[in-house]
């Protein structure tokens, strides 16, 4: 297993490399190149001097968070063969540059959707939070808004100014597109790419939909237990694989997070470990890693990836805004990606993972060694 922390570059993060490389057990980054747009290809020499940069602090880039897939894709428009073309060639420069897993996700019109950036807690920390009622009653492009008012100045990973410009366009050409289609159209798109991504030696891993419940009538279809199997079933090859991220497949309370990196074990390739507390109606607020703080099983996930001996890619997710990156203090923060509460997360779930295995009498992984 190799824990790694999401991370921004070209100056669009407020952590920095240094800062990622003295906390233990790190081994990597997840990184993107926030400022191609979607559809477009990933220049080989771009990818290449992002990596060079996070190998001078010492540091892997072997996974990309994310390349997102153009709507025309999710779509099914005839435009969609260029925008698959791109993808491809894409996959192709990532792996030259040493990528080995790309993270993605197929969502409709927008990536997450939170009702509130900077909810805060009675610790006087603040999250991100989702409460069901106002998320409705939000008109999706005063959801854009208020997401663009409240990103700190960082890019916001999903809301990116084009996608936000063409929103009410985007989310009209939704209205009659089933599940159905949403399949179809994926199963065009995995079997254009995922035989690229296997020759490459690239595993494409879908994270699921934030949160994975229907919301403003969109087809969604990467939420539940049933469409994690029936994406998977699109295409055999483990090279179709999945970002399990734990946080927004347990946004629903139906749904058992445990029970999904057992049965998806030999699929996931990266995964976001993080937790959530759950209210009754099924509204949501983000808290700290530890089991107790909310609802979601953090122990029985890492025991399970410890006890399956799971190779791939864990980092923690969302972290609150606390210490001095407190957001009612300080608005210059990327909403959920401060370094304090994450750097905490790695600690919690490393110390799950180690003891896990000292119990299970096999070796740690050691992070980066120190040699003088
Ligand atoms: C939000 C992230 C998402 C995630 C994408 C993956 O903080 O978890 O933006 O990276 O959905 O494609």
């Amino acid at each position: 297993m190799k824990m790694i922390l999401r991370w921004f570059p070209h100056g669009d993060d407020s952590v920095t490399l240094e800062q990622i490389r003295q906390t233990p057990g790190i081994s990597g980054v997840a990184a993107m190149l926030p400022a191609i747009p979607v559809g477009e290809v990933w220049p080989f020499e771009a990818v290449a001097e992002v990596r060079d940069t996070v190998h001078a602090a010492d540091l892997e880039m072997e996974v990309i968070e994310s390349v997102n897939i153009h709507e025309d894709i999710k779509k099914g428009l005839p435009s969609r063969d260029s925008y698959i073309e791109n993808y491809r060639t894409t996959i192709h420069n990532l792996a030259r540059a040493g990528v080995k897993c790309l993270c993605y996700n197929f969502m409709p019109v927008l990536d997450w959707i939170r009702s509130s950036l900077a909810h805060p807690l009675p610790d006087g920390s603040t999250v991100l939070s989702y409460r069901d009622s106002q998320a409705r009653a939000l008109k999706p492009s005063a959801m854009a808004k208020s997401m663009e008012e409240r990103s700190g100045g960082y890019s916001l990973p999903g809301w990116e100014p084009e996608r936000l410009a063409q929103f009410q366009e985007i989310r009209q050409a939704y209205q009659n597109i089933t599940r159905d289609d949403m399949y179809a159209n994926y199963q065009y798109f995995l079997d254009a790419v995922v035989p690229y991504a296997e020759k490459a030696g690239i595993k494409l891993g879908v994270h699921p939909d934030d949160p994975a419940f229907d919301i403003f009538g969109w087809p969604r279809v990467v939420s539940r237990k049933a469409d994690l199997e029936r994406v998977l079933a699109l295409n055999d090859s483990p090279a179709n694989s999945l970002t399990l991220c734990l946080g927004s497949f347990g946004s629903n309370p139906d749904s058992d997070p445990v029970d999904a990196v057992k049965t998806f074990m030999d699929r996931i390739v990266f995964s976001h470990v993080r937790n959530i507390l759950h209210f009754p109606n099924g509204d949501f607020t983000e808290v700290g890693h530890r089991v107790t703080e909310g609802s979601i099983d953090t122990v029985g996930i890492m025991q399970a990836y410890a006890d399956a001996d799971y190779r791939g890619y864990i980092r923690p997710d969302h972290g609150r805004h606390i210490w001095d990156e407190n957001t009612t203090k300080r608005a210059d923060l990327r909403p959920g990606y401060g370094l304090y509460d994450r750097a905490l997360g790695t600690q919690y779930l490393l110390g799950c993972w180690d003891t896990e295995r000292r119990v299970l009498g096999r070796p740690i992984e050691t992070g980066p060694l120190i040699t003088r």
